[in-house]
């Protein structure tokens, strides 16, 4: 078959994101030890509690078929050679390769044109503004450190690339990986992946680097997105702003297609059903329950970050609070935010605002034994994680915009005794695929999340009863390893299909 060389052994899988699953942390000059990052990839690919992360990635199912390796940053500035040799020999153990950035282009690349400008954007909140005149120098200057740390990632993948390699780029950071890739090998087999919405063409012109990123996505051979509405977008903004042809199938310039479609990520649905069952798992769950007894528990877990609505949901609460004062000490809220990119201003102004809100919220309804709302500043180890989403009452799902996200995928896995209640935002991906099972909601009207707070809370037990169950087989069944799987094999066959037309 295509997925094994002409010596029969399995095909090699590169997959090329900004961080590797691992944060390497200096111990000293020769030496690092390895922490595993939180984050969407990352749980989608490896789940959580990873021995080492490549026998995780090689047992993804479907993906044990190939022989994989993952090339990204290592999120630590090494400036030594002695230091760059250490980590790397230490990553190679785990079939991680690290890709080195130095400080200013991880500044203007990674906390610049991705955090600050990529990200926003492609949630819908549009471009920085306060400096926005001032940026024609600073966007370009950081741009120019963009395609820069992507030529990087291309000088690593290439190093490593062998013949019959399927190479998968992931996420914004890595847009223009793809044109440097097919520069450097055009025989490469390349995926793209996007984690993030794909916003609507009129917001994608606002960009003023926007032809050449979407130009450099068309050099992949298979473009792939979490929701077909993405999918939609992306094609959208290649005809208006290019003026190429879409087609049922992707994207069309001179005879040559550039396929697009969506791979929707789901979860490794097992891993938190069996987790349930362990010793450690059940004593935490009977320690919340015991805690948080004649009281209904409400969950939120999110990195903390604008498109999460985080402030918009407690808004919420205190809300559903104000008017309805029969619940007030039989409902607890407990929300749980890890901080990410604390070194962006934008991260570090939310934390404050949330932190004022949680504050004025407590002050208000707390009593001098109990509070209404706990604020979790961390991350969460998974057993704790999965013991919280199974004595969860309702869980509080409220992004302003979110890729796909799979709390609330984890959420309902953890759900099969309690069938709780998901309340979820309609500009959340999962919305497409959890949305007859959850109240979906708009998270900017903070009324109808109030009100259905109430609903939920009072939701008779055959009508969770039904929705929990729609939800649990959507996750049981779409799971991480499918979701893999699928995208890699559809890359392999589009190069097969592509093959064949040129031969015609
Ligand atoms: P994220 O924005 O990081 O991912 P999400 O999909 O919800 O959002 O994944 C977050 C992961 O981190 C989950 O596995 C969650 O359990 C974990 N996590 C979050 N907060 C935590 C905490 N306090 N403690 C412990 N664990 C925590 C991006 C996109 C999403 C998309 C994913 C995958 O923004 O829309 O679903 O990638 O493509």
């Amino acid at each position: 078959t295509n997925r094994q060389d002409e010596r029969g052994s399995k095909q090699r899988l590169l997959v090329v994101a900004n961080r590797l699953p691992v944060s390497a942390v200096r111990d000293g000059v020769e030496s690092y030890h390895l922490e595993i990052s939180v984050g969407g990839l990352v749980s989608a690919l490896l789940g959580k509690k990873n021995e080492g992360c490549m026998k995780l990635v090689v047992s993804v199912e479907g993906v044990k078929e190939f022989d994989a390796r993952w090339i990204g940053w290592a999120g630590v500035n090494v400036p030594d050679d002695v230091g760059r040799r250490a980590l790397t020999k230490a990553l190679a153990e785990m079939r991680c390769i690290p890709v080195f950035l130095d400080e200013e282009i991880v500044n203007q690349y990674y906390n610049g044109y991705c955090n600050n400008i990529l990200w926003p954007l492609f949630h819908y909140l549009g471009l920085p503004q306060e400096d926005r005149l001032a940026t024609t120098r600073t966007f370009q200057s950081q741009f120019d450190a963009y395609k820069k740390a992507n030529q990087i990632f291309a000088d690593v993948v290439n190093m490593h690339y062998e013949e019959g390699d399927v190479v998968w780029c992931h996420d914004y950071h890595l847009m223009f990986l793809p044109k440097c890739l097919k520069e450097r090998n055009d025989k490469m087999k390349v995926g793209w992946f996007l984690h993030t919405p794909f916003p609507s063409s009129e917001i994608h012109r606002t960009l003023p680097s926007r032809s050449e990123l979407l130009r450099s996505v068309l050099e992949a051979d298979l473009v792939g997105f979490h929701t077909y509405d993405y999918a939609r977008h992306f094609v959208s903004a290649c005809t208006r702003i290019l003026g190429l042809e879409g087609t049922p199938d992707g994207v069309e310039d001179r005879g040559k297609l550039t396929r697009v479609a969506a791979f929707p990520i789901g979860i490794d649905s097992e891993r938190f059903i069996q987790a349930l069952e362990l010793p450690e798992v059940q004593a935490h769950m009977k320690e919340l329950k015991e805690r948080f007894a004649g009281r209904k528990v409400m969950l939120g877990v999110d990195r903390l970050d604008m498109i999460k609505g985080i402030p918009q949901k407690i808004l919420a609460f205190e809300k559903f609070l104000e008017e309805n004062s029969h619940w007030r000490d039989k409902v607890v809220l407990l929300q749980i935010a890890v901080p990410t990119r604390k070194d962006v201003p934008d991260y570090q102004r939310l934390a404050s605002q949330v932190h004022e809100i949680v504050g004025r919220i407590n002050g208000r309804f707390g009593t001098l034994t109990a509070v209404p709302l706990h604020h979790l500043d961390r991350s969460l180890d998974f057993h704790e994680l999965c013991a919280l989403y199974a004595v969860t009452d309702v869980a509080l799902v409220t992004s302003l915009r979110d890729g796909m996200n799979l709390v609330s995928y984890e959420f309902v896995a953890c759900q099969a005794s309690k069938k709780g209640v998901l309340i979820l935002s309609e500009f959340a991906g999962a919305a497409q695929s959890l949305g007859a099972g959850a109240i979906l909601v708009n998270p900017w009207n903070i009324t109808e999340v109030a009100a259905s707070i109430g609903y939920a809370l009072d939701m008779p037990a055959d009508e969770r009863e039904k929705r929990h169950q729609f939800n649990f087989r959507h996750v049981k069944t779409h799971t991480s390893q499918e979701w893999a799987a699928t995208f890699v094999s559809e890359l392999n066959d589009t190069i097969v299909e592509a093959q064949l037309r040129t031969r015609q």
